[in-house]
């Protein structure tokens, strides 16, 4: 089994704070996206959308998509359970994650992708002809993260973790997601107090430095 990662890209660092909550380890290979990596013939056998990370197993099937790649381990090894408990649980899980993907993991990207000279002519992953990037996108993406803040705060002033009682792969997403949008100097408003109380809690955890 192989993890094709790259370690200072969100996406991977998901997978890479959900093997360590697991006590899993898995031999990675580092796709560097900076140099075009995800672009040689030799990855796109691995993955057809040149994106990181995919996990290949050995009898050669590769899984992309983080959440399948964190799917994968919670199946072959379900302690400690980071995708819920019990029907109620997993469904709030699924909530808390796509919200935390549509309302801040996305934003923050098109910030990052629409605004550094880092991602000149890359304002989407995984495109070898390029796609320029969109001025308006910045701040489209900045008031949806002032929206993901007020409302994640709402949330962890009623719940100590984002789904419910239990850690789980939705505090993942987001506070990958949180650190990604601090890139680009976005940060939760001082206001935001149960969001810097969930933080400092998360920010204990061992794995929190896979991020
Ligand atoms: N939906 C995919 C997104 C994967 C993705 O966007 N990966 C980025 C790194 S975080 C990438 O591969 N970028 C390649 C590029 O910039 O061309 C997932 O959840 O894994």
């Amino acid at each position: 089994m192989k993890l094709y990662d790259f370690k200072m890209a969100p996406n991977p660092q998901r997978v890479n704070m959900f093997l360590i909550e697991k006590g899993i380890e898995v031999p990675t290979v580092e796709i560097n996206t900076r140099e075009r990596a995800q672009f040689q013939e030799s990855y796109l056998a691995i993955n057809r959308i040149s994106q990181v990370p995919t996990l290949e197993l050995d009898d050669g099937t590769c899984i992309a998509e983080s959440m399948a790649i964190c799917r994968y381990f919670e199946g072959m090894q379900p302690d400690p359970p980071l995708f819920g408990n019990n029907v109620k649980e997993k469904a709030l899980v699924e909530m808390w994650s796509r919200r935390a993907e549509f309302m801040g993991y996305l934003p923050a990207a098109d910030m990052l992708r629409n605004s550094s000279p880092v991602f000149k002519d890359r304002g989407l992953p995984g495109v070898p002809g390029g796609v320029p990037q969109i001025e308006k996108l910045i701040e489209r993406g900045r008031n949806s993260m002032d929206r993901f803040f007020a409302h994640f705060d709402e949330r962890l002033g009623e719940v100590r973790f984002v789904a419910g009682d239990h850690f789980s792969v939705a505090d993942i997403t987001t506070f990958v997601t949180t650190r990604f949008a601090s890139r680009v100097e976005v940060n939760p408003p001082a206001s935001c107090a149960n969001i810097a109380r969930w933080l400092s809690e998360i920010e204990s955890r061992p794995s929190a430095a896979a991020v």
